[in-house]
C-alpha cells in the first residue's frame, strides 16, 4: 500500500498559548515536539498544513457579540442554510481576530514553516461570521468547505497525522473529518492539549468512535 503522510498542525496561535485570550493550559509544551516533527532530516512528510483560526471581530462564536452571555456558556445556533438544523454551541472569549497578534503563529513555528521543503499550505477557518468552525475542513454544519480536503486529495495523501490545539475541539473535529474523508487518521496525543481537562475520557472515546487512532508517538511500524 502506498504511504503518503501529511502532517496537520492545528491552531498553534498566540491566543491559544499561555498569555493568550483563550489559553490552553500548557499549550506551549507541545511546541518543541511539533518543531521536531517538522525536521525533515527525521521525518519525510509528503505535505504539511498549518491551520489558523481566523475570525472577524463580530464573530458569532464570541460571547461578547451576544447580550448577557458569558464566555464558556452555550448559545443555541440555527443553520443559515437549513433552519431545521440547530445546535447548542459554546461561546468563547474574543480570540484569533483576523490580522491580530493573537491570531498569529509563534515566531519559531513561522520559521519552521518557511523551511518546509515539500508542498505546504495555511488553511484559515472561522471566517464566516454566522457559524463556528472546529474542523479545519468545514464549519460545524458541514456546509462551507475549506481548501484542506482538495489540497490533501491533490497531493495523493493516504495518511494524516494531527497535532495542535485544542485536543477536545479543533484537533478532534479536524481528525474526525479527515477520517470521514477516507484518510487513515492518527492524532498524536502528547502533541495536543485539551481545554476541558475533566472530559478527557469522553474526548478519547469520540476519536475512537470516529475512526481516528490515538497514538503516543510516531513509531516505526506506523511510518512504513
Ligand atoms: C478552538 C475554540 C474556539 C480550537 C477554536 O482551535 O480548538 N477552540 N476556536
Ligand atoms: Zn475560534
Amino acid at each position: 500500500m502506498s504511504f503518503k503522510p501529511a502532517l496537520l498542525v492545528i491552531d498553534i496561535q498566540h491566543d491559544f498559548l499561555p498569555g493568550g485570550s483563550l489559553a490552553v493550559v500548557n499549550g506551549d509544551d507541545i511546541i518543541p515536539g511539533v518543531l521536531e516533527l517538522l525536521d525533515f532530516n527525521k521525518y519525510n512528510w509528503k505535505s504539511v498544513v498549518f491551520s489558523q483560526d481566523w475570525h472577524p471581530r463580530d464573530h458569532t462564536s464570541f460571547a461578547s457579540n451576544h447580550a448577557n452571555v458569558k464566555p464558556f456558556e452555550k448559545v443555541s445556533f440555527t443553520s443559515t442554510k437549513d433552519p431545521k438544523v440547530t445546535s447548542d454551541e459554546t461561546v468563547w472569549p474574543d480570540h484569533c481576530v483576523q490580522h491580530s497578534h493573537g491570531a498569529n503563529f509563534p515566531d519559531e513555528l513561522i520559521a519552521a514553516y518557511k523551511q518546509i521543503p515539500v508542498e505546504k499550505t495555511i488553511i484559515q477557518k472561522g471566517h464566516l461570521q454566522d457559524r463556528d468552525y472546529y474542523s479545519a475542513f468545514n464549519d460545524i454544519w458541514d456546509d462551507d468547505h475549506t481548501e484542506l480536503g482538495p489540497f490533501l486529495k491533490s497531493q495523493g495523501i493516504t495518511h494524516v497525522f494531527v497535532v495542535g490545539l485544542a485536543y477536545d475541539y479543533c484537533v478532534k473535529f479536524t481528525s474526525a473529518s479527515s477520517a470521514k474523508l477516507g484518510f487513515k487518521t492518527y492524532v498524536i496525543k502528547p502533541l495536543a492539549k485539551a481545554i476541558e481537562l475533566d472530559k478527557l475520557d469522553q474526548t478519547d472515546a469520540y476519536y475512537r468512535d470516529h475512526g481516528v487512532t490515538i497514538i503516543e508517538s510516531l513509531d516505526d511500524d506506523i511510518l512504513k
